[in-house]
C-alpha cells in the first residue's frame, strides 16, 4: 500500500494502535496523531482559515504582536527547536525577531517528512537563520536538538498551536516534565494554549458549516482504507464534536449511522460497530491562564510572561526552566 513517509516501524505502530483502539469492547478510539497524514494536514490547513475556527489566527496574531518583546526576554545566543514543524507563518514572526539580534540555528522536529519539506519551503530562507530538519518523534528530536547546543548557548523550544491540548491533562504534565528534563536551567519553552470560551463558539469551531472538520475527522478512516486495506464505508459515519464541561475539552467522535462490520485486511481485524456506536478520535483541552501557570510549575518551569488574545481567547506562555 502507498504510505508516503511512513517507514516500517511507524507502520507497525499504526497497525498496533488500530488493533488496540478498534478492538476494544468499550469506547473505541484512534489516537489523534493519525488524523495528520498528507490529506489530513491539508484539511487542517483549511480548518485554520475557517471563520468559525479562530485558534490559529489568534496564535499568529499574538506572535506577530509580541515577538519583539519575547526576544527581549531571551539571551542573544540561542538555539531554537520546534515540536511539530508548524505552519511557517507563526514561526516566521519569532525567528525574524530573534535573528534581528543575532544569527541562530532552527531545528523543526517532526515525524512527517512532508511536513518538514513544507517547513523548509516556508522558513528555509530567513536572513540570519540556519535550519536543520529533525525527522524524529518529539522527545527524541529534542534530545538531538539540545545535543547541538554550543557553549554558553541557551535553548528555546516552541510548542505552538495548542497541540498540548490533545494530551490528557496528566499526560500533558508528564510530557512537559520530560521536556524539562532535557533542558538546562534558564532554557525556555514557548507554549501556545487555547483558552476556555463560550461553549457555542467552541461547538461552531469544531462543527463548521462547510464540513471541513467533518472531512478532517472522517479522513482517519479513509487513511485506514488507503494504507491498511480497510473497508470502512465513510458515508455510514457521521462527524460528532461535543463539549465535555467537566473536563473543559472538545471531544471528536465518528458515529456509526447503522450497525456495520468493516474488515481491515492488514491489521487482521474485523471491526463491528452497533448503530450509534462511536470511535473517539480527538480531545482538545481548553485552559484558563492560571491552569497553564500551574501546569508549568508542576513540570519544573516558571511562567515568565503570558500574552492573551482578546478576540479569540488564546494564550502564549513563555516558560523558563527552573531547578
Ligand atoms: C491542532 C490540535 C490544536 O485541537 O483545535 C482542529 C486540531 N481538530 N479541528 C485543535 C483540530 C479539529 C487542533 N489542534
Amino acid at each position: 500500500m502507498f504510505a508516503p513517509g511512513m517507514d516500517h516501524q511507524a507502520r507497525a505502530e499504526f497497525i498496533a494502535d488500530v488493533r488496540a483502539g478498534l478492538g476494544k469492547s468499550g469506547q473505541k478510539e484512534l489516537p489523534s496523531s493519525y488524523l495528520y497524514d498528507e490529506v489530513g494536514a491539508a484539511l487542517f490547513e483549511a480548518i485554520t482559515v475557517l471563520p468559525e475556527y479562530g485558534l490559529t489566527r489568534a496564535d499568529a496574531r499574538l506572535l506577530e504582536l509580541h515577538s519583539a518583546e519575547l526576544a527581549s526576554k531571551l539571551p542573544a545566543s540561542l538555539l531554537v527547536g520546534e515540536l511539530g514543524s508548524g505552519s511557517g507563518k507563526k514561526t516566521r514572526w519569532i525567528l525574524e525577531a530573534l535573528a534581528a539580534r543575532s544569527a541562530l540555528r532552527y531545528y523543526p522536529i517532526d515525524i512527517s517528512r512532508s511536513a518538514l519539506v513544507k517547513c523548509r519551503g516556508e522558513l528555509g530562507r530567513i536572513r540570519g537563520v540556519t535550519m536543520e530538519e529533525i525527522e524524529q518523534p518529539y522527545l527524541e528530536g529534542l534530545n538531538s536538538a539540545v545535543a547541538r547546543r554550543t557553549r554558553g548557548q541557551a535553548v528555546l523550544i516552541l510548542f505552538l498551536g495548542s497541540t498540548i491540548g490533545n494530551f490528557e491533562r496528566e499526560e500533558a504534565r508528564k510530557f512537559l516534565q520530560q521536556v524539562r528534563a532535557r533542558l538546562a536551567q534558564g532554557d525556555a519553552l514557548l507554549l501556545g494554549t487555547d483558552l476556555v470560551k463560550p461553549v457555542d463558539q467552541l461547538l461552531a469551531a469544531y462543527n463548521d458549516a462547510t464540513g471541513v472538520t467533518a472531512a478532517f475527522n472522517l479522513n482517519v478512516l479513509a487513511r485506514i482504507n488507503r494504507e491498511l486495506g480497510g473497508e470502512f464505508m465513510l458515508s455510514d459515519f457521521a462527524h460528532q464534536a461535543v463539549y465535555n464541561r467537566g473536563k473543559h475539552r472538545i471531544e471528536m467522535y465518528l458515529r456509526a449511522k447503522c450497525r456495520q462490520q468493516a474488515r481491515i485486511r492488514e491489521a487482521g481485524l474485523t471491526v463491528t460497530l452497533e448503530a450509534g456506536e462511536t470511535i473517539w478520535t480527538e480531545s482538545s483541552h481548553k485552559f484558563r491562564v492560571e491552569d497553564v501557570r500551574a501546569l508549568a510549575q508542576s513540570a519544573g518551569f516558571c511562567c515568565e510572561a503570558q500574552w492573551v488574545d482578546e478576540e479569540w481567547p488564546f494564550a502564549e506562555s513563555l516558560l523558563l526552566a527552573v531547578s
